[in-house]
């Protein structure tokens, strides 16, 4: 998982204050300073995490909290939202004709995302082309043009032309007629003079609306100044913060992100063309902060869905293992009241990749029908689900309008829902699959995606 370290110590410093019996300035101090630890480990740089968290102290111990707010939400509230305002810089790139420089040292991922980039535009309608103006690696022409051609983008190179800022020029006017450039430039392993230069020359040249900065989340410490050198030579407009699939403490990317005070644009996820995701700072921090674990995403649920009884008791006879049909009526009920499963999932760690592949419609439809069936059984039915065969089973499926298969696979998904009930909370993939039985899918397709 993202930034495993520090989402860990982070979710510690949450239950420590969910932990204690009263919100105090000696509990609000011991937490500010937990979450110091936290963040200097992750390599987030000093100066921000002074800042940080001096605020987040000033805001527990100064500011009320709202009315209906327990003392104890207030302060996960404004951990939450410090952090979130930590990396929310702005909106993501503006689907509109433009051009894009990317820059970086070498190895950060720029070609790889150059050709994500294009893809991403190519999907959304336009046409792409790309200038690989790195003149200092002999492969990475053809590196671009391979990702060029996947993704249906023109490229245009000079092969053995050393001045990159000519290269950028004659591509301009060869590709004027795409809506979108996107222009590939040369890394060093470390930041030297006359690297800056030719970054100057082609942004000189090429005037891009948008520079930005191709950031290997794994960096540390160095990203601070790596990212302000890059930003005073060619203004840093946004970052795109790759192999977040591997296992970074990430906190030199978000020092980067604060130093350069440019929005971080795209994540990169994987070596694949499409390993690239939108960055949303809200869903970046909930997964960070483990919201996955039932108890924070109720509390936060509560707010930023606007859902609160329905779910809370939802989440408690869950955790209670005591688990009827009627709870599962419930559970759905509130599923589909929030009407936004996909928040919800959102908020998972590791949910991601998995989002596209649930069809949220099938799964809502599916719930409809269910509701349909529940509605047909009687109170005690529902409290003693054992009771349902043979002749109850034709009678709930006449009263509903279905078929008796219906009605019997709605009670495998009870019997399969209840079995997990017991084991939630033990480990992450069973938290998975929990999520997954909410959403009414079907269990065995899970297994392409573990
Ligand atoms: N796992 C993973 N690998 C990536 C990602 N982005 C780039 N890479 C890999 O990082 C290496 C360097 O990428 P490249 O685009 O050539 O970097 P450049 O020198 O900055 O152009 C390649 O092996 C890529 O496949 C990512 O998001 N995840
Ligand atoms: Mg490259």
């Amino acid at each position: 998982m993202v930034l495993e370290g520090l989402g860990k110590s982070l979710r510690d410093v949450l239950g420590r204050v969910n932990s204690s019996s009263v919100i105090d300035e000696d509990l609000i101090k011991d937490v500010a300073r937990e979450l110091q630890r936290a963040l200097l480990q992750a390599d987030v740089n000093v100066q921000l995490v002074l800042e940080l968290t001096n605020r987040i102290q000033d805001r527990a111990l100064h500011e009320e909290p709202p009315a209906g707010r327990s003392p104890k939400d207030h302060v996960n509230k404004i951990i939450y939202e410090e952090l979130v305002g930590l990396l929310d810089n702005g909106e993501g790139l503006e689907l509109k004709p433009q051009t894009i420089m990317m820059v970086g040292l070498y190895g950060q991922g720029k070609t790889t995302s150059t050709g994500k980039l294009a893809n991403y535009f190519v999907k959304k309608g336009f046409t792409v082309g790309l200038i690989g103006a790195d003149v200092y690696r002999p492969a990475a022409l053809d590196q671009l043009k391979q990702l060029g051609e996947k993704v249906n983008a023109e490229v245009y190179g000079e092969p053995g032309e050393k001045d990159a800022a000519k290269i950028v020029k004659n591509g301009l006017s060869k590709l004027s007629g795409k809506k979108i450039i996107i222009i590939d430039t040369s890394g060093r392993h470390a930041l030297e003079d006359d690297l800056i230069q030719e970054l100057k020359d082609i942004a000189a040249v090429a005037k891009p609306q948008e520079r930005i900065l191709v950031l290997d989340s794994q960096v540390g410490q160095q990203a601070g100044p790596q990212a302000e050198a890059f930003h005073n030579a060619v203004g840093v407009t946004g970052v795109i913060l790759t192999k977040m699939d591997g296992t970074a403490k990430g906190g030199g990317a978000l020092s980067a992100v604060a130093k350069t005070k440019a929005r971080i644009v795209f994540i990169g996820t994987g070596e694949h063309i499409r390993d690239l995701e939108p960055f949303d700072a809200d869903r970046f921090i909930s997964r960070l902060l483990g919201m996955g674990d039932l108890a924070s995403l109720v509390q936060i649920a509560k707010e930023e869905i606007g859902e609160d009884e329905a779910f809370e008791k939802v989440a408690k006879n869950m955790l209670s293992g005591k688990f009827t049909l009627t709870d599962m009526y419930q559970q759905m009920q509130a599923m589909t009241k929030m009407g936004t499963l996909q928040k919800v999932m959102s908020m998972i760690p590791g949910m991601s990749k998995m989002e596209d592949k649930i069809d949220y419609d099938a799964s809502q439809a599916k719930l409809s029908k269910y509701k349909v069936i529940l509605d047909s059984m009687t109170v005690n039915e529902k409290d003693e689900p054992t009771l349902i065969k043979g002749k109850r089973i034709d009678r709930i499926a006449a009263g509903a309008g279905v078929t008796g298969h219906d009605v019997r696979e709605l009670l495998k998904q009870y019997n399969q829902s209840k079995k997990m009930m017991g084991s939630i909370g033990k480990d992450r993939k069973m938290r998975k699959k929990m999520m997954k039985q909410m959403a009414g899918m079907d269990p065995n397709a899970l297994q392409d995606m573990e």
